[in-house]
């Protein structure tokens, strides 16, 4: 079965820790869709690119068989999807199964670029574990007050770590890191 997507890399304004920013996502979700597919399907993902920066996506985990140029890493397997313009990521899941992450695969854009791929067990084979009672996509990561793109310029400017965020989230949400928990943390 082939699964087609479509993913529109936009400017979303979204408020986090009592300000608003305007982050880019997939589609003005964050974190963005999940894929869903069946091992052996194919996925099309057609991405076009409204922001001002040049985007690629990743599909992390997945074995590019044969594939390559759908891999995503900018000026590594393709170069980058440049403002207004588009690209079809095709590739075939075979030989794995369960939950793993998308995420885009240049600059900081995956702080808030990012979401699931389930792939499912083909029909009548289980999982390698009893099943579960339900299922549910659990999506950790960082939210940063400033916009991240300036974090990672700064950080590369002064040859310093880049900022440290200042909450960290699940499934979108978060809350403020304690001074303590910050400090626990960066170690
Ligand atoms: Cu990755």
């Amino acid at each position: 079965m082939v699964r087609h997507y479509k993913f529109n890399v936009v400017l979303k304004n979204t408020t986090r820790l009592c300000s608003t920013k305007p982050i880019v996502t997939v589609n003005g979700r964050y974190p963005g869709p999940t894929l869903v597919a069946r091992e052996d399907d194919t996925i099309l993902v057609k991405v076009v690119n409204h922001v001002k920066y040049n985007v690629s996506i990743h599909w992390h985990g997945i074995r590019q068989i044969r594939t390559g140029w759908a891999d995503g890493p900018a000026y590594i397997t393709q170069c980058p999807i440049q403002p207004g313009q588009s690209y079809v990521y095709n590739f075939t899941v075979t030989g794995q199964r369960g939950t793993l992450w998308w995420h885009a695969h240049i600059l900081w854009l995956r702080a808030t670029v990012h979401g699931a791929i389930v792939i499912l067990p083909k029909r009548g084979v289980p999982y390698p574990f009893p099943k579960p009672h339900k299922e549910e996509i659990v999506i950790l990561g960082e939210w940063w007050k400033s916009d991240v793109e300036a974090v990672i310029n700064e950080a590369l400017k002064s040859g310093l770590v880049p900022n440290v965020s200042d909450a960290h989230t699940i499934n979108c949400c978060g809350r403020r890191l304690s001074d303590r928990a910050k400090s626990q943390l960066i170690i």
